[in-house]
Protein backbone atom coordinates (compact mmCIF):
# COMPACT_ATOMS: atom_id res chain seq x y z
CA UNK A 1 0.00 0.00 0.00
CA UNK A 2 1.80 3.10 -0.99
CA UNK A 3 0.97 6.71 -0.10
CA UNK A 4 1.49 10.27 -1.28
CA UNK A 5 0.62 13.94 -0.62
CA UNK A 6 -2.90 13.62 -2.72
CA UNK A 7 -3.57 9.30 -2.41
CA UNK A 8 -6.16 8.28 -5.53
CA UNK A 9 -8.15 5.09 -5.10
CA UNK A 10 -10.83 3.76 -7.02
CA UNK A 11 -12.89 0.52 -6.16
CA UNK A 12 -11.61 -1.42 -9.63
CA UNK A 13 -8.68 -1.99 -11.90
CA UNK A 14 -11.78 -0.76 -14.69
CA UNK A 15 -11.94 2.65 -13.29
CA UNK A 16 -8.46 3.93 -14.04
CA UNK A 17 -9.93 4.61 -17.49
CA UNK A 18 -12.03 7.48 -16.05
CA UNK A 19 -9.40 7.94 -12.74
CA UNK A 20 -6.33 8.86 -14.74
CA UNK A 21 -7.99 12.31 -15.88
CA UNK A 22 -7.43 13.29 -11.97
CA UNK A 23 -3.46 13.23 -12.49
CA UNK A 24 -3.87 15.40 -15.03
CA UNK A 25 -4.12 18.88 -12.81
CA UNK A 26 -1.90 17.28 -10.37
CA UNK A 27 1.27 16.56 -12.81
CA UNK A 28 0.57 20.34 -14.48
CA UNK A 29 0.54 21.74 -10.94
CA UNK A 30 3.29 19.28 -9.63
CA UNK A 31 1.41 18.11 -6.79
CA UNK A 32 3.00 14.37 -5.67
CA UNK A 33 0.37 11.65 -6.23
CA UNK A 34 0.34 8.02 -6.10
CA UNK A 35 -2.91 5.97 -7.62
CA UNK A 36 -4.51 1.93 -6.19
CA UNK A 37 -7.14 0.03 -6.32
CA UNK A 38 -9.27 -0.28 -2.87
CA UNK A 39 -12.64 -1.63 -3.04
CA UNK A 40 -15.15 -1.56 -0.24
CA UNK A 41 -16.98 -4.90 -1.43
CA UNK A 42 -14.15 -6.79 -2.61
CA UNK A 43 -11.18 -5.12 -0.15
CA UNK A 44 -13.25 -4.31 3.13
CA UNK A 45 -10.33 -4.71 5.62
CA UNK A 46 -8.23 -3.02 2.88
CA UNK A 47 -10.28 -0.26 3.10
CA UNK A 48 -10.01 0.04 7.09
CA UNK A 49 -6.45 -0.06 6.94
CA UNK A 50 -5.71 2.52 3.95
CA UNK A 51 -8.12 5.51 5.40
CA UNK A 52 -7.10 4.76 9.41
CA UNK A 53 -3.16 4.84 8.04
CA UNK A 54 -3.19 7.77 5.34
CA UNK A 55 -3.23 10.69 7.61
CA UNK A 56 -0.15 9.31 9.23
CA UNK A 57 1.51 8.39 6.29
CA UNK A 58 1.67 11.50 4.51
CA UNK A 59 -1.78 11.86 2.61
CA UNK A 60 -3.30 15.09 2.78
CA UNK A 61 -6.11 15.23 0.08
CA UNK A 62 -7.79 11.30 -1.01
CA UNK A 63 -9.61 11.16 -4.18
CA UNK A 64 -12.13 8.12 -4.39
CA UNK A 65 -13.75 7.04 -7.30
CA UNK A 66 -16.14 4.08 -7.91
CA UNK A 67 -19.27 3.30 -9.91
CA UNK A 68 -22.33 1.46 -9.34
CA UNK A 69 -22.99 0.65 -5.81
CA UNK A 70 -20.06 3.55 -4.89
CA UNK A 71 -19.71 3.05 -1.09
CA UNK A 72 -15.71 3.30 -1.42
CA UNK A 73 -15.53 7.19 -0.95
CA UNK A 74 -18.63 7.42 2.19
CA UNK A 75 -16.58 4.61 3.70
CA UNK A 76 -13.00 5.98 3.55
CA UNK A 77 -14.84 9.62 4.82
CA UNK A 78 -16.48 7.77 7.92
CA UNK A 79 -12.68 6.60 8.84
CA UNK A 80 -10.67 9.27 8.66
CA UNK A 81 -10.61 13.42 9.17
CA UNK A 82 -8.87 14.08 5.52
CA UNK A 83 -10.83 15.47 2.75
CA UNK A 84 -12.46 12.73 0.60
CA UNK A 85 -12.73 14.45 -3.15
CA UNK A 86 -14.60 12.10 -4.36
CA UNK A 87 -15.31 10.67 -8.33
CA UNK A 88 -18.95 8.31 -9.45
CA UNK A 89 -17.08 6.63 -12.39
CA UNK A 90 -19.91 6.07 -15.27
CA UNK A 91 -21.12 2.92 -14.55
CA UNK A 92 -22.37 0.62 -17.56
CA UNK A 93 -26.43 0.28 -17.07
CA UNK A 94 -27.34 3.20 -15.48
CA UNK A 95 -24.84 5.80 -17.04
CA UNK A 96 -23.93 6.45 -13.59
CA UNK A 97 -26.66 8.00 -11.90
CA UNK A 98 -25.92 5.05 -9.19
CA UNK A 99 -22.83 5.72 -8.55
CA UNK A 100 -23.52 9.39 -8.23
CA UNK A 101 -26.66 8.98 -5.77
CA UNK A 102 -24.52 6.45 -3.74
CA UNK A 103 -21.79 8.87 -3.18
CA UNK A 104 -23.59 12.04 -3.09
CA UNK A 105 -26.59 11.39 -0.20
CA UNK A 106 -24.44 11.17 3.22
CA UNK A 107 -25.57 11.55 6.17
CA UNK A 108 -24.85 14.33 8.10
CA UNK A 109 -21.70 14.33 10.01
CA UNK A 110 -19.52 12.53 7.83
CA UNK A 111 -19.29 14.99 4.28
CA UNK A 112 -17.37 13.66 1.20
CA UNK A 113 -16.85 16.28 -1.74
CA UNK A 114 -18.71 14.94 -4.93
CA UNK A 115 -17.41 15.63 -8.54
CA UNK A 116 -19.13 15.30 -11.54
CA UNK A 117 -19.63 11.80 -12.90
CA UNK A 118 -16.72 10.28 -15.26
CA UNK A 119 -14.02 11.64 -16.68
CA UNK A 120 -13.98 16.06 -16.06
CA UNK A 121 -15.07 14.81 -12.79
CA UNK A 122 -11.89 12.99 -11.98
CA UNK A 123 -10.37 16.14 -13.49
CA UNK A 124 -12.11 18.15 -11.01
CA UNK A 125 -11.02 15.89 -8.20
CA UNK A 126 -7.40 16.55 -8.98
CA UNK A 127 -7.97 20.05 -9.25
CA UNK A 128 -10.01 20.55 -6.08
CA UNK A 129 -7.38 18.12 -4.09
CA UNK A 130 -4.43 20.91 -5.28
CA UNK A 131 -6.92 23.90 -4.72
CA UNK A 132 -6.85 22.00 -1.07
CA UNK A 133 -3.40 22.08 -1.19
CA UNK A 134 -2.93 25.92 -2.26
CA UNK A 135 -4.42 27.12 0.62
CA UNK A 136 -1.51 26.55 2.95
CA UNK A 137 1.47 25.96 -0.27
CA UNK A 138 2.69 29.59 -1.45
CA UNK A 139 4.37 28.38 -4.72
CA UNK A 140 1.57 25.54 -5.70
CA UNK A 141 -0.61 28.46 -5.15
CA UNK A 142 1.06 31.05 -7.76
CA UNK A 143 1.29 28.19 -10.05
CA UNK A 144 -2.49 27.58 -9.70
CA UNK A 145 -3.51 30.99 -10.34
CA UNK A 146 -1.39 30.84 -13.59
CA UNK A 147 -2.65 27.34 -14.43
CA UNK A 148 -6.12 29.20 -14.18
CA UNK A 149 -4.73 32.05 -16.18
CA UNK A 150 -3.77 30.61 -18.86
CA UNK A 151 -6.83 28.20 -19.05
CA UNK A 152 -9.18 31.94 -19.48
CA UNK A 153 -6.72 33.46 -21.95
CA UNK A 154 -7.08 30.34 -24.22
CA UNK A 155 -11.00 30.75 -24.44
CA UNK A 156 -11.45 32.88 -27.68
CA UNK A 157 -14.34 35.06 -27.43
CA UNK A 158 -14.63 34.64 -31.59
CA UNK A 159 -16.50 32.15 -33.02
CA UNK A 160 -14.20 30.24 -35.64
CA UNK A 161 -16.38 30.56 -38.66
CA UNK A 162 -15.69 29.70 -42.54
C1 LIG B 1 -17.24 -0.79 -8.58
O1 LIG B 1 -17.78 -1.68 -9.50
C2 LIG B 1 -16.00 -0.27 -9.21
O2 LIG B 1 -15.71 1.01 -8.71
C3 LIG B 1 -16.33 -0.25 -10.68
O3 LIG B 1 -16.75 1.04 -11.10
C4 LIG B 1 -17.47 -1.22 -10.80
C5 LIG B 1 -17.18 -2.39 -11.70
O4 LIG B 1 -16.02 -3.04 -11.29
P1 LIG B 1 -15.43 -4.26 -12.14
O5 LIG B 1 -16.47 -5.31 -12.15
O6 LIG B 1 -15.15 -3.72 -13.54
O7 LIG B 1 -14.17 -4.65 -11.44
O8 LIG B 1 -16.97 -1.41 -7.37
Amino acid sequence: MKFAKVTIVMGSQSDWATMQEAIKPLEALGVEYVAGVVSAHRTPQRLVEFATRAHEEGTEVIIAGAGGAAHLPGMIAAETHLPVVAVPVASRHLKGMDSLLSIVQMPRGVAVCTQAIGEAGAYNAGLMAAQMLAMKDEALRERLIAFRKKQTDGVAFELVTD
